[in-house]
């Protein structure tokens, strides 16, 4: 099967790509909120991510105005270790992920439970640059890189999809590379 989906372009670098400031880290004031509609909503600091377990994923990336770069190595949290961690409640089954500076996304549960979808912190082998998202972001590999929120700082379980920025903005809520989800009209 052909692994650049179509209409991208394969690059060898990995271009740093986001709508507004870079957010300044401070580790004593970051903190990471898991809530909605849950049965234990989480408040973690940064050393309380790096406590919970570690998965290593290697995949391909895809930014909808057409990059792909394939073989970056993510490590971090799995989004379903996070979910068990907080216990969603039977009527959630969405999630909208906040960042730093007010961007957001959301995707269907059964998206972000899939193995390969991470809240990372290290991109090959080096702590993950503020650039690219540090110190976490989502990694959604079979997404576009729109649901791959940089600077994440919380997760909110809904019942019904919110619209995120750049869905709100004219952008598919599927986001399927294979299938050229790209815009919503
Ligand atoms: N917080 C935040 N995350 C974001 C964005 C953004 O504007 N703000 N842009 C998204 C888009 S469109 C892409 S393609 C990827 C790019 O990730 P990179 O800069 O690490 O390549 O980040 C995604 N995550
Ligand atoms: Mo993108």
């Amino acid at each position: 099967m052909e692994r650049l989906p179509p209409n991208q372009r394969l690059t060898e670098d990995f271009p740093v790509l986001h709508f507004g400031a870079v957010p300044v880290f401070d580790k004593e004031t970051w903190d990471f909120r898991i809530d909605g509609l849950v049965e234990n909503p989480v408040t973690l600091s940064y050393d309380g991510v790096l406590a919970l377990e570690k998965t290593a994923q290697v995949s391909d990336f895809h930014c909808v105005v057409g990059w792909s770069r394939f073989d970056l190595k993510w490590e971090g949290v799995c989004f379903s270790d996070v979910a068990k961690l907080v216990r969603p409640k039977s009527n959630a089954h969405f999630a909208t992920i906040e960042a730093d500076g007010g961007y957001t996304t959301s995707l269907p549960l059964v998206d972000l439970m899939e193995p390969a979808v991470l809240f990372a912190y290290i991109l090959d082998d080096k702590p993950l640059e503020v650039a690219h998202g540090g110190p976490l972001r989502l990694v959604v590999p079979k997404k576009y890189g729109y649901k791959s929120a940089k600077w994440v700082r919380r997760v909110v379980f809904t019942e019904e999809q919110v619209p995120g920025f750049w869905e709100e903005r004219g952008y598919s809520s599927g986001a399927d590379p294979w299938k050229e989800e790209r815009y919503s009209y």
